[in-house]
């Protein structure tokens, strides 16, 4: 049996105990209801309880923007309540997520560099295009949640949090992968488990990642055996990339080894497979 198939009967057999809570499926739920007021450019403040099939969300805050361009989006003030059965409610991201999450937070912000970068007409090199910048100042949050993307469990609370995200991702290529680090003044103690297909090419976003004490990490990885052998190509760049790439044969590693036993990692429906 193939990772793939693992994870779809593990998703089949979640869907099915939600079927048992609830006689609507998930993707016959009915759109979410927005009660209250949403960010807007004439309004800085918003509060709004949104709510959809098995979950609900309520949030408040002073300010939230966030520029046309995807460079900046920044929140003030602001608190959140989540808990849901059946939902998608998790931060707008689209991912589904069963479970309770809570934040509070003075100010928030990311800037993604790679927009910017691409914006001002000098984008970043291909093998290098995800930069991103995120802040944090007095914020607290506690979150227990699985979904189609991945599981989180933990809580942090901080001073001040700042860091980034590097690597590489595109649809076009079957060895993407990503690092996060952020330090944290602080406590934070939480776990991830990453699984998403972000891109939709077929390889999952594998990976691990935590918050312990003064720092919070992700590592991501549609390739994970590469990621081992060579030390990471983001976080390993010379000893990784230029050391062992030329060794290591083309395309995803993972999929080349996983072939020779009859397995695959792909998942050949997927929209940009
Ligand atoms: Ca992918």
């Amino acid at each position: 049996m193939s990772i793939q198939d693992l994870i779809s009967r593990i998703e089949t057999a979640k869907s099915n105990l939600e079927g048992l809570k609830d006689q609507v499926p998930r993707d016959q739920s009915s759109a979410s209801k927005i009660h209250g007021w949403e960010p807007s450019v004439d309004r800085p403040g918003f509060a709004f309880i949104e709510t959809e099939s098995g979950g609900v969300k309520a949030t408040a805050g002073l300010m939230s923007t966030e520029d046309p361009n995807g460079i900046f989006r920044q929140k003030g003030l602001s608190g959140e309540v989540e808990g849901t059965v059946i939902t998608d409610l998790h931060g707008g991201t689209g991912n589904p997520r069963d479970g309770i999450k809570a934040g509070v937070g003075v100010y928030e912000a990311n800037l993604d560099i790679a927009a910017a970068a691409e914006f001002y007409g000098a984008p970043l090199p291909d093998e290098a295009n995800v930069a991103n910048l995120e802040f944090k100042a007095a914020a607290a949050s506690a979150e227990a949640s699985v979904g189609k993307d991945g599981l989180t469990a933990g809580a942090t609370a901080s001073l001040v949090e700042g860091g980034f995200t590097v690597g590489y991702s595109s649809a076009e290529n079957e060895q993407d992968e990503t690092v996060r680090l952020v330090g944290v003044a602080g406590q934070g103690y939480a776990a991830r488990l990453h699984w998403d297909d972000a891109d939709s090419d077929g390889f999952r976003e594998f990976g691990l990642g935590g918050d312990y004490s003064f720092l919070s990490a992700d590592i991501k990885t549609e390739d994970p055996l590469r990621t081992l052998l060579s030390g990471g190509n983001t976080s390993g760049g010379v000893g990784g990339n230029l050391i062992m790439d030329p060794i290591l044969p083309e395309g995803n590693l993972t999929e080349s080894v996983a072939n020779k036993f009859g397995l695959s990692i792909k998942d050949e429906n997927a929209p940009n497979a």
